[in-house]
């Protein structure tokens, strides 16, 4: 009888005592095969298993990472954070000094409200759209997440308007059919929607540059199209910058392509790998939240001290080090190298590419939407994953998200990382 790994043995046991042993379900690899390991450690751009084999890590805990686990700033600050108390459920400077960092670098953003999550920043956003314009309607694109509130976990309907159905048990049809689901870049079918509904739609929520399909950027017309659109009807325009707030450049998005949202959301990054969410943006509409105005929305840990801390230090450090070049650098440099080894292998790939965040589609492309993300030979992505795990590479265990790399990733680690796609590439042909 082979002996079982320690996380064999513990994930067997966390089967039985959360769904699917996980806390949230991509975790639990069921589009890869195989046992998750459980995770010890993390330093710099490795992860450690219970059974002490390393990983060079391209998960980076979906994004916030960007500095590396375990950054020694960002933990020093932690600790001090922490001593002077874990919550307090009451105003703290830390908490004025983020706000005043996020609207000093997010473009659009005038005011802002610190949450825990990206889902709650969603979630509030979206009600204070609806709140904000009266109107019920929100349009969001196949293949984006916005987090898991009831509004945007709704699926393309096939009804010739597009409204969409319930993408989960437990989503009422009267809350999917306030969603409208377009394909992502498709600026016609945008156009479409908002001739026939525009003056009921409160909102149009966007990730930039998608990250939820797999990494697919938007075409150079596709968020000024939006913006003028909404501009049109009155409609607000939300981006979703939980991933690529801090990402994919200094001010997000919204800085990288110039276009001006009149909401957006930020998760992941801001709080350095500890529980944050944020929304914000024009001043006349994030007065209509509560205290100051009859939008509601609260939350005990919101602003969370320590969580505050860790994000001040992780974006403290990204601005005194400003490292987006070298990580458009090294993005750059993975991607093409990737690409180099799967045509030496005959193995077909699209790799899509936004700074240092990317996929690697197990398809000929390209890829521009979810229609073409879903043609992607999901067996072939599954070995793949498996090849580059067995050689210490982790890779997001699912076809459809983005893999990222952080300042702790060094040439060297890259070059490995390309040794390693050499041979799980020849092993997939
Ligand atoms: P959270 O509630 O998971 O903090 O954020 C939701 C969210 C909102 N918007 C975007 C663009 C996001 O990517 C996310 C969450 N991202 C996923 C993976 N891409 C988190 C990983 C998971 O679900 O376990």
């Amino acid at each position: 009888m082979p002996t079982l790994s320690s996380s064999e043995t513990l994930f067997a046991k966390a089967r039985g005592l959360m769904p699917g042993g996980v806390n949230s379900p991509v975790r639990a690899w069921q589009a890869v095969g195989g046992t998750p390991f459980l995770v010890a450690r993390g330093e710099g751009p490795r992860i450690y298993d219970l059974d002490g084999n390393s990983f060079l890590d391209y998960v980076c805990s979906w994004g916030p990472l960007i500095l590396g686990h375990a950054h020694p700033r960002v933990v020093a600050a932690v600790q001090e954070a922490a001593g002077r108390g874990l919550s307090f459920g009451a105003p703290t400077p830390q908490e004025v000094e983020l706000a005043e960092f996020l609207c000093g670098a997010v473009p659009s953003l005038e005011m802002v409200r610190l949450v825990t999550s990206g889902t709650e920043a969603c979630m509030s956003a979206l009600r204070l759209a609806r709140g904000a314009t009266g109107r019920s309607l929100v349009v969001k694109f196949d293949g984006c997440y916005h987090g898991h509130a009831d509004s945007f976990l709704v699926a393309a309907g096939s009804g010739v308007l597009t409204q969409a159905i319930p993408g989960s048990p437990g989503v009422p049809p009267e809350i999917a059919d306030l969603t409208l689901v377009l394909p992502y870049n498709d600026l016609q079918a945008a156009a479409r929607v908002f001739s026939a509904h525009g003056n009921d739609i409160a909102a149009v929520f966007v990730e930039p540059v998608a990250g939820n399909m797999g990494v697919v950027e938007a075409r150079p017309e596709f968020l000024p199209g939006l913006r003028r659109l909404c501009d049109r009807y009155s409609s607000l325009l939300v981006f979703d910058e939980v991933i690529t707030g801090f990402r994919v450049a200094w001010g997000g998005a919204q800085a990288r392509y110039q276009v001006s949202p009149d909401l957006t959301c930020l998760g992941k990054i801001i709080g350095g790998g500890l529980p944050i969410g944020a929304y914000g943006g024009r001043l006349h509409l994030m007065e209509q939240m509560a205290p100051v105005g009859p939008v509601y929305q609260a939350g005990t840990l919101s602003g969370n001290p320590v969580a505050v801390a860790a994000g001040l230090a992780t974006l403290t450090a990204l601005q005194e080090s400003n490292p987006y070049g070298d990580l458009e650098n090294k993005g750059a440099w993975l991607a093409r190298e990737l690409n180099d080894a799967a045509a030496r292998a005959g193995v077909p790939v699209t790799v899509n590419r936004v700074g240092s965040m990317l996929t690697v589609f197990f398809s000929p492309g390209p890829v521009a939407d979810l229609t073409a993300a879903k043609e992607a030979d999901l067996t072939a992505f599954a070995r793949f994953f498996q090849g580059m795990l067995k050689q210490g590479v982790y890779l997001p265990p699912s076809q459809f998200e983005a893999w990222f790399v952080s300042t702790a990733h060094t040439e060297a680690d890259l070059e490995a990382t390309v040794a390693a796609a050499r041979q799980a590439f020849s092993e997939n042909n």
